[in-house]
């Protein structure tokens, strides 16, 4: 048996109960369209920058009885303790900081997410002190990730495979013809940096940040995240190694990793991840890539990931690399498992299985019911192929550890290259195709992508979804052309509002679907109502996703104007939205 490449950073959480929370709601993410659409343009409206997580979250539930057994290990840890700490309420974050600070800790705020990280130095005062706190929604640890240190092997010139076959593959130069040249999206990488300095990427960062030091140096001593970049953004047509699938489409490069605590170099932690997509996030990046894959799933990063798609962000991630593992094989690993929609349904982004040129799923590439689709990320004849890519410069990376049987390319420049395998090197791939076909059609929401690419994959043998390949390898000719006709026009959504003392009689009214011309139409019509008791801030969905019109009383309560909302979405989820009224209790 050949080796088992572990080319995606692993996240190394097994002792974390699989919390998937609310990203990976069993209802998918079509409960959340509507709400979504309403706060887009009350965020617009009000010049506000990224829209906040909605919280509460539902269910509630309090600190303590979420998790118990987490609280118990940080109660018992000895020494200082790094926590992440999410809050109720937006508003409550200065209140819990305080606390925090009179533990003696300088806490971190992620505005969008509602989550302090901060260091307290002793983990039993901190339970004491939040662990009633009705403003605290949960306290868990921030752990350590690390990246899989498993080498990557280089080119043998003699196999006749063009390096760049993974571009062919998933015809990535039809879908450039497609979008002019590249994509005006943005695609985040959160990994281990990128050399910024290669050839490969003159002209193609738009923004760096190191979550460790929050300067933008994000050098890369891995190899991993300049890997990723170049298949999405290296150079096409410079004589310079070879080329990305996204053309001249924008990185924001995100370097996550640390020195890990046994002075090893790639490990991570969830707090990094949470900064990078936070940064992601508020840096307009549109397509968040993630060559990361772990078992266990953390509150934090089901926040993190649930503000990108309130953000039309589209979250893209390595299904995994451990189907063939020893012991427990093929585990279920995140954050991908928590992005892609179930069986090839709707997801709020995309879980990336890695496929050979002979269109085969790898044998290592994790196998499990939220696999969307594929993308090349292997070989078929021997550990030494894969995908082709760029390596930093005047850095030792994975590639060249000595017992690796990587051969690192060397052009006249000075400029390295070198094949690699893994999920990790097909998520790069879909998320570049993604950008171009959010170009050729601009007004598809981040989920809409994702489903487009899903809908138009090309299953290599037999048809539908499998949990190997998903609904098939990624298809830049027949994601483009669908796009071109994807239905994103909303219908018009109706409604009328009458005051009765304290309530308010509401009646929803059909609507009629939508669509441009030569557009498919989605149809299926469905009807919800919001209403907003704190200015706009947030919205309760008082009816969701109803097939027909209704009438419901809404009851009016607080100090502030109450703002009612219908919206009338269609089955792609393209949602119209009327503001029924504002009213003020009495
Ligand atoms: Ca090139
Ligand atoms: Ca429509």
């Amino acid at each position: 048996m050949r080796a088992v490449r572990r080319a995606a950073l692993a996240i190394l959480l097994c002792a974390a109960p699989v919390v998937v929370a609310s990203a990976h709601a069993s209802t998918g993410p079509m409960d959340r369209v509507a709400l979504r659409e309403v706060l887009r343009q009350h965020a617009r409206a009000s010049a506000r920058g990224s829209i906040r997580l909605p919280l509460p979250e539902a269910p509630r539930a309090s600190a303590a009885a979420a998790n118990a057994g987490e609280l118990g290990a940080i109660a018992r840890a000895a020494g200082s303790t790094r926590v992440l700490v999410g809050v109720r309420d937006h508003g409550d974050l200065p209140g819990v900081a305080r606390e925090l600070r009179l533990l003696g800790a300088a806490p971190e705020a992620f505005t969008t997410i509602g989550v302090l990280a901060a260091t307290v130095p002793s983990g039993a005062a901190l339970v004491d002190a939040l662990r009633a706190d009705p403003r605290v929604a949960y306290i868990e640890r921030d752990r350590e990730l690390q990246a899989a240190a498993d080498p990557f092997d280089a080119l043998d010139p003699a196999t006749g495979i063009k390096f760049t076959w993974a571009y062919d593959d998933v015809r990535a130069g039809d879908a450039l013809l497609a979008a002019g040249g590249g994509s005006r999206r943005t695609v985040a990488v959160i990994d281990t940096g990128l050399d910024v300095t290669h050839p490969e990427f003159l002209g193609r960062v738009a923004r760096t940040l190191d979550t460790a030091s929050g300067t933008s140096d994000v050098s890369d001593s891995v190899g991993h995240g300049t890997f990723v970049s170049g298949l999405i953004s290296a150079i096409d047509g410079n004589n310079i190694g070879g080329k990305g699938v996204a053309g001249n489409t924008q990185l924001i490069a995100v370097n996550a990793e640390r020195t890990c605590t046994d002075g090893s170099r790639g490990c991570f932690s969830v707090g990094d991840v949470v900064r990078g997509i936070e940064f992601a996030i508020q840096s307009g990046a549109d397509v968040l890539n993630m060559s990361l894959a772990g078992e266990g799933f953390t509150r934090s990063q089901a926040r993190a990931l649930e503000a990108a798609f309130f953000n039309d962000v589209l979250p893209v991630a390595a299904s995994g690399n451990n189907a063939q593992r020893p012991q427990s094989p093929n585990p279920l690993e995140f954050p991908a498992a928590a992005i892609g929609g179930q069986r090839g349904g709707r997801g709020i982004g995309l879980s990336v299985a890695a496929t050979m040129p002979n269109g085969v799923v790898a044998p290592f590439s994790n196998h499990n019911d939220f696999v969307s689709l594929a993308a090349p990320g292997a070989s078929d004849r021997s550990c030494e192929f894969g995908v082709f890519s760029t390596l930093p410069a005047n850095q030792p990376t994975e590639w060249d550890v000595p017992s690796s049987c990587s051969r690192v390319l060397v052009d006249a420049s000075g400029a390295r290259f070198a094949y690699g395998e893994g999920t990790s090197f097909a998520a790069p791939i879909a998320s570049g195709i993604a950008a171009l076909i959010w170009e050729v059609e601009a007004r598809l929401a981040s989920e809409q992508v994702a489903e487009v690419l899903t809908a138009t994959a090309r299953q290599p043998a037999g048809g539908g979804w499998n949990e190997f390949t998903g609904t098939g390898i990624v298809d830049g000719l027949a994601a483009s052309a669908r796009a071109r006709v994807y239905d994103v026009t909303a219908p018009r959504a109706r409604g009328t509002a009458r005051r009765r003392g304290n309530r308010v009689s509401v009646r929803v009214g059909r609507s009629v679907d939508r669509t441009a011309s030569g557009h498919e139409l989605a149809g299926n019509v469905t009807y919800s109502l919001l209403v907003s008791r704190d200015g706009g801030q947030t919205f309760e969905l008082v009816r969701d996703r109803r097939p027909r019109p209704f009438t419901a009383w809404v009851a009016l309560r607080g100090r502030r104007q109450n703002a009612i909302v219908s919206t009338a979405c269609d089955g792609n989820g393209n949602c119209g939205i009327k503001r029924l009224g504002r009213f003020r209790a009495r």
